[in-house]
């Protein structure tokens, strides 16, 4: 149960697009809180714990209802309403439907609506204004994610005295790509508010200083931006990861090694599984690495007595237009593939259109022999990394795109390009073919990077960075308006 408190004065405040709880409605008509426990939470609880921290967020829900601020198991939670025509025009719009395609290499096309960018204006101003309330004296706030770029120009202009930090999960892209977006230079100053503005890449920092320079002018050196007013914003990668030690307990419990063995056993006790998971997005690559399978099957190269695909498509955005279409066009090839290709009780794929436990996720992962990671393009992707935490036997082989962040640190997986369907065929047949001698030694090498670099240390990593930079805060107040 939740208790409604006054809103507290933090010293660090997260805001994030989602509040770490989901909204439940209960038969009787009341609502309560259940924590949905991604590994952002995972990371950022005991540190907010320690700072009397708040997480302001939206509950997740399309309606108008206000919520009190509360505590949930120790957190202070501070929910932001949006209206239904601000789900539409806000999240589904201009978060889903112009950002997220335009920052994965315009994998979608992106669409631009004036409407789309104003309701972005006015609810990045609403988040803002609950952080400047929040906030204590000289706190420290730590904006997450492309929903909210502009929150750290607008909280910076109310509070100059807060250290302000952003981090962007998702790729950010080059020059020529983002000029498109007709808001570009606001979207700019909006996240040079920011003390540290974190990447997942040093490529994608270096897209973001280089498109400072050329469209606002300001100067640069390496990974600083000089404001005209003196202050500096460090523009850096973190890689973030995953609770790496948290998925390895589960992943050894008594619990999930049975399902696991259940999990072979219900699939017919094939020689090979292979498995993706992915929310259903059109930038994982889901279509394309069936369609890879599935060819590899009509050809004789993989036998459906021998090998099954498990495709694990958790349902997303799904009232947007090109979600829906993708949906469909996936259902239709696993149909078709099913169609030509399955015998009875042996489909060539399992396709599983649902969310699951995270205990029957990392059940999958120790089920699973080759795990198959194809974006087009992705900020980092933690199903890579947790498959590789989960595989504490050594075992089980990662095909990876070249495109996903993971590809930079994890050298050692089966890397591909998923524009190229012949080299993806031949990639899934090369470690298919591997003996466990040589997954073995590629499992290790990979282990070793996901055990040193878990999502503790990535934010540990941002949060001290932060902290240490020169103070400047009495630079900015000075020199505000000369003139
Ligand atoms: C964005 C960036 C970046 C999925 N289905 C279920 C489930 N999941 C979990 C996975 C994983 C997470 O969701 C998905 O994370 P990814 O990194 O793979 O992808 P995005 O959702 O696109 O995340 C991405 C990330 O932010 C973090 O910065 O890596 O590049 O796009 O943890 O396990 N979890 C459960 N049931 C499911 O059915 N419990």
């Amino acid at each position: 149960m939740a208790d409604v408190t006054r809103p507290p004065q933090a010293d660090l405040v997260i805001v994030a697009n989602r509040l770490p709880v989901d909204r439940v409605h209960q038969p009787d008509g009341s609502v309560s809180w259940r924590p949905s426990p991604g590994g952002l939470v995972t990371a950022l609880e005991p540190v907010l714990r320690a700072n009397d921290g708040a997480w302001i967020g939206w509950p997740g829900s399309a309606d108008d209802d206000e919520f009190e601020p509360f505590v949930e198991n120790g957190l202070s939670l501070i929910p932001v309403a949006l209206t239904a025509q601000e789900v539409e025009e806000f999240y589904e719009g201009f978060s889903n439907g112009t950002l997220w395609p335009l920052y994965h290499d315009v994998v979608a096309k992106p669409e631009f609506h004036r409407e789309w960018w104003d309701a972005y204006v006015a609810v990045n101003r609403r988040f803002a204004d609950r952080a400047a309330e929040v906030a204590a004296e000289g706190a420290t706030v730590w904006v997450q994610d492309y929903q909210l770029q502009l929150v750290p120009q607008m909280l910076r202009a109310q509070r100059p005295d807060l250290r302000i930090g952003f981090y962007l999960h998702i790729p950010f892209p080059p020059a020529e790509l983002f000029s498109q977006l007709p808001w570009r230079r606001q979207i700019l100053e909006g996240l040079l508010g920011a003390d540290l503005i974190g990447f997942q890449l040093p490529g994608a920092a270096a897209n973001f200083v280089r498109l400072v320079r050329s469209r606002v002018g300001h100067k640069t050196h390496r990974d600083t931006i000089y404001l005209p007013d003196g202050r500096p914003v460090k523009a850096t990668a973190f890689p973030i990861s995953i609770d790496t030690a948290g998925f390895e307990e589960l992943a050894r419990s008594e619990a999930v090694t049975a399902r696991a063995a259940e999990i072979r056993e219900a699939l017919g006790d094939p020689k090979v599984i292979f498995l993706g998971v992915d929310r259903l997005d059109y930038t994982k690559g889901i279509y394309s690495r069936l369609r890879a399978f599935g060819e590899l099957v009509r050809d004789g190269h993989l036998d459906v007595e021998d090998v099954v695909f498990v495709q694990v498509a958790t349902p997303s955005r799904e009232r947007v237009e090109q979600y829906r279409i993708l949906r469909d066009d996936i259902e239709r090839l696993v149909g078709r593939i099913n169609g030509d290709h399955g015998l009875i009780g042996r489909p060539a794929i399992h396709y599983l259109h649902s969310s699951f436990p995270r205990e029957e996720m990392a059940a999958f992962y120790r089920a699973a022999d080759i795990m198959v990671v194809t974006p087009f393009r992705d900020g980092m992707n933690l199903v890579a990394k947790e498959y590789v935490a989960c595989r504490f036997d050594n075992h089980g082989a990662l095909v990876l795109s070249e495109f996903a962040g993971a590809a930079q640190e994890l050298r050692q997986a089966w890397l591909v390009n998923p524009y190229d369907i012949d080299g993806m065929k031949a990639t899934l047949l090369e470690a298919y073919a591997a003996g466990a001698k040589e997954t073995g030694r590629r499992m290790r090498a990979m282990r070793k990077t996901v055990v040193q670099n878990d999502v503790a240390k990535w934010a540990r990593d941002f949060l001290t960075e932060l902290e240490t930079l020169p103070d400047h805060h009495d630079k900015t107040v000075r020199t505000t308006p000369a003139v």
